[in-house]
């Protein structure tokens, strides 16, 4: 997602008003079936709406999923579970 579309604090995150939380939430449900990989476009992470759910077995768990955007590209992105969890992927050629 965007930078801008993070939510800000913690109200932002829980108030039911978070954009990205609640579109990542019904792509996930969509049909009323959960998906596991949701892509906006072609395959990989590369726009705003993609999304990949999972879980990690406790601390020192890891995920791994290809990103496709374009070197010099910075992907913002959140836990919908737990919407204060938010880094950036930064992709490098
Ligand atoms: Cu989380």
């Amino acid at each position: 997602m965007k930078e801008s579309e993070l939510p800000q604090t913690v109200e932002e995150a829980f108030s039911g008003q978070c954009r990205s939380c609640n579109t990542a939430g019904e792509r996930h449900f969509a049909g009323g079936e959960l998906k596991q990989v949701v892509n906006v476009g072609r395959a990989g992470l590369n726009r705003p709406g993609d999304s990949r759910l999972f879980s990690l077995n406790g601390v020192g768990g890891s995920y791994a999923a290809k990103v496709s955007a374009k070197p010099g590209t910075s992907l913002a992105y959140l836990c919908i579970i737990h919407p204060w969890m938010q880094g950036h992927i930064k992709v490098t050629g």
